[in-house]
C-alpha cells in the first residue's frame, strides 16, 4: 500500500487514452489489451481530486507519417520537434481520435491538454509542446496552483507517452505514481526499458488503484 497522503494533493493524469492506440484501430498503433484501462483509469480518479487529460491531435499531413519507403520508427532527420516516423494516429474528426469508451467526456476533465497539433511537431510528454520541454502546454502550472503534490499517471502508451509524461513530472519535481493496470505498452523491450527509466527517476510503480491509500 502506497500512502499519498491529503486528497487534495493529488491528481491523475490519463495520458493518451484514445481508440487509435488501442486494436480496435489496428491501422493506426494498436497498443495489446489497450481497451483494458478504463475501469483503473476511472478507480484512481475517483480517490483524487482532480483528473488531467491529454489527447494526441494530430493533423492528416503530418510530416512524420510511416509510409512503405520511410516504416514506423525510423528516424526523421532535419526537424527538431519530430524524432521518428509513425503510422498516423489522433486525427480529429476520426474514431481513432476518440477517448476510450468509459472515460468522461474531455469537457469534465479539471484540464486537457491536445499535443501534437503542428504537422512537424510531434511531441511524447503531456506537459510540454515540443520535444526540448520549452514550451509549456500548462498542465504543471495548473498542478502547481491548485497545490498537487502527488499525480498519478495512466495511459497509452506506457513505452512513449505515459512515460515521458511521468518523466516530465517526476522532474518538475511532484511525487509521480504509475499505476500499471491504468496502462500497457506498445512493445515488451521498450516496456521494460520505461519502467526501468521512471523507477531511476523516482517514480514510484504500483499493481492498481487498490495499492493506493489517500487520506
Ligand atoms: C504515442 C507513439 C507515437 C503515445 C504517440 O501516445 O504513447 N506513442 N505517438
Amino acid at each position: 500500500m502506497l500512502k499519498l497522503g491529503p486528497r487534495d494533493r493529488v491528481a491523475a493524469f490519463d495520458v493518451d487514452a484514445q481508440n487509435c492506440f488501442t486494436e480496435l484501430c489496428p491501422a493506426e498503433l494498436p497498443v495489446p489489451d489497450g481497451v483494458h484501462i478504463v475501469s483503473e483509469l476511472n478507480r484512481q480518479a475517483d480517490i483524487v481530486s482532480l483528473r488531467l487529460g491529454s489527447k494526441d491531435a494530430h493533423p492528416a499531413n503530418a510530416i512524420w507519417e510511416a509510409d512503405d519507403d520511410r516504416p514506423a520508427l525510423t528516424p526523421v532527420e532535419g526537424h527538431k520537434n519530430v524524432d521518428l516516423h509513425w503510422p498516423r494516429h489522433g486525427v480529429p474528426g476520426t474514431f481513432g481520435f476518440e477517448l476510450l469508451e468509459g472515460l468522461p467526456e474531455v469537457s469534465e476533465y479539471d484540464y486537457f491538454v491536445w499535443k501534437g497539433v503542428e504537422p512537424d511537431i510531434h511531441p511524447y510528454g503531456a506537459c510540454f509542446h515540443d520535444l526540448a520541454c520549452r514550451r509549456s502546454t500548462g498542465a504543471i502550472e495548473f498542478l502547481r496552483d491548485r497545490g498537487i503534490d502527488v499525480v498519478v499517471v495512466g495511459g497509452l502508451a506506457l513505452d512513449y507517452c505515459v512515460k515521458v509524461t511521468a518523466l516530465q513530472l517526476a522532474e518538475a519535481g511532484f511525487r509521480v505514481i504509475v499505476n500499471q493496470g491504468a496502462t500497457r505498452g506498445l512493445a515488451p523491450e521498450s516496456s521494460a526499458e520505461a519502467l526501468r527509466a521512471m523507477a531511476a527517476a523516482g517514480v514510484e510503480l504500483v499493481e492498481s488503484a487498490n495499492d493506493l491509500q489517500v487520506g
